[in-house]
């Protein structure tokens, strides 16, 4: 079965999460959701919605857990699915505009704010959890998030890994709206719509200068090497194999710090 549904509507193309039972982002899905979003190139598209299926309690569960590294490699390399498909939706030439119901974990998360606008529905939740999983989040991915955020909001959502609303999500200005649950559709279309109605090459290039410009902070190599060091000392460490083992055994990870 296909755990992605792409469609269009008009010049509205909609990407459809769709993968029993909570999304995870698996290779799988991601390679589905990759090749749509590449699909939907070739035609004369000017916009991209990406949802899941109507009436989800789950967005998405964020990464697939079961596919997080234990054998000391980097769990969000550069080449990991979660990582390449965010590169996707940040390059593609159309504007994305994510449509939110339900719970967003992990790194579905930093995907849903890595669309170019978010429509959620009121009920809509946000939880960012590698600290809960013992996960060393890697830079490209902080960066991401600090693009739709301020620091203060970003810190709390990392340090405490816990869901925030749609209402905060709102007020912090990550999300765009904030409609009733039974009016997202309607309203993510037609603002799609007023999307489509501009000029493909201006919207082309308006995202292209604003993801350059947005990406534009200087690290020097030495910086970059010594975070890469440092994150390498948490994914090595036995705290990262407890996050995940007390993930699979449903039950809250007892940290040691080492
Ligand atoms: C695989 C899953 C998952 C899952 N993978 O139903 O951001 S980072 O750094 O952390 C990054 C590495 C990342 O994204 O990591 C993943 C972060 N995601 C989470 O922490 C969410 C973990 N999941 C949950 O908290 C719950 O499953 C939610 C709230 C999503 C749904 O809860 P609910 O009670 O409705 P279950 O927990 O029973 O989950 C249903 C099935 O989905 C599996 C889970 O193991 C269960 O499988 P079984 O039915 O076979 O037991 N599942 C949930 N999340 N990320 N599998
Ligand atoms: C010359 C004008 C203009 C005008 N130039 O009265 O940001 S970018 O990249 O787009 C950049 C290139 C830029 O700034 O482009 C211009 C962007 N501006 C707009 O898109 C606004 C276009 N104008 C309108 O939407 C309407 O004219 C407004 C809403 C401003 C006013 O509407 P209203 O019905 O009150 P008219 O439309 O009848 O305009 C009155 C007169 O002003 C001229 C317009 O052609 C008309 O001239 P005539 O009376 O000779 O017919 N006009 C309006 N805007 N930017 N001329």
């Amino acid at each position: 079965m296909s755990t992605v549904i792409a469609e269009t509507s008009n010049e509205i193309g909609i990407i459809t999460l769709n993968r029993p039972k909570v999304n995870a982002l698996s290779a799988e899905l991601i390679e589905e959701v990759t090749r749509a979003l590449d699909g939907m190139k070739a035609h004369n598209l000017r916009v991209v919605i990406l949802r899941a299926m109507p009436g989800v309690k789950v967005f998405s569960a964020g990464h697939e857990v079961t596919e997080l590294p234990t054998n000391g490699r980097d769990p969000l390399t550069y080449n990991d699915p979660l990582r390449a498909v965010i590169r996707e939706i940040q390059h593609h030439p159309c504007p994305v505009v994510a449509m939110i119901e339900g719970s967003v974990w992990g790194g579905a998360c930093e995907m849903v704010m890595s669309c170019d606008l978010i429509v959620c529905g009121e009920d809509t939740t946000f939880a960012i959890t590698p600290a809960r999983l013992g996960v060393p989040y890697n830079i490209s991915g902080i960066l991401n998030m600090m693009k739709v955020a301020d620091i203060p909001f970003i810190k709390e959502m990392l340090f405490t890994a816990r869901p925030v609303s749609a209402e905060r999500l709102m007020s912090c200005g990550v999300v765009n709206h904030l409609v009733p649950r039974n009016e997202l559709e309607s309203f993510t279309m037609n603002l799609a719509g007023q999307i489509a109605e501009c000029s493909p090459l201006v919207l082309r290039i308006l995202k292209e200068e604003l993801r350059v410009l947005t990406s534009a902070h200087p690290i020097t190599p030495e910086a970059y090497e010594r975070l890469q060091s440092l994150r390498r000392e948490v994914y090595d460490s036995e705290d990262y194999h407890e996050g995940i083992r007390s993930f699979f055994e449903k039950r809250k990870p007892n940290f040691q710090g080492r």
